[in-house]
């Protein structure tokens, strides 16, 4: 292998390292951007109950919503945020993806004791 090859097989190895590098970039973004979080509905002490009551996710991610219980439930806004979910029962779920940053609470309609907030930071 003469000099001038081997300067020709050095320049395709970068070129190619820039390549995958470039690659990665969009890569990560889209990781992140697929954030996906589970919310499950339980019965506790006779009370149901949204666990965990409080998440924090990044805007873009999908929240889901499992019913654990043997009722119905919603995910209704409330303080502004103006959303409810189609009614979902035992072993169903509802997602919802957020986009936005912002602080969002919820009850279930049905049960408006159970209460909820979703923290969206960029
Ligand atoms: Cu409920």
């Amino acid at each position: 292998m003469n000099l001038r090859r081997i300067l020709r097989v050095v320049a395709v190895a970068i070129v190619a390292a820039g390549a995958l590098q470039l690659q990665s970039v969009p890569g990560t973004l889209h990781a992140a951007s697929t954030q996906s979080v589970t919310v499950h509905v339980r019965e506790i002490n006779n009370q149901y109950v949204f666990r965990p009551a409080k998440i924090s996710v990044k805007p873009g991610a999908k929240v889901t919503w499992v019913d654990n219980s043997d009722a119905p439930h919603t995910v209704t806004g409330t303080k502004g945020w103006s959303y409810s979910s189609k009614m979902f029962t035992q072993g169903h779920m509802v997602s919802i993806t957020f986009k936005k940053a912002g602080t969002f609470h919820y009850i279930c309609s049905i049960h408006p004791y159970m209460k909820g907030t979703v923290v969206v930071r960029g």
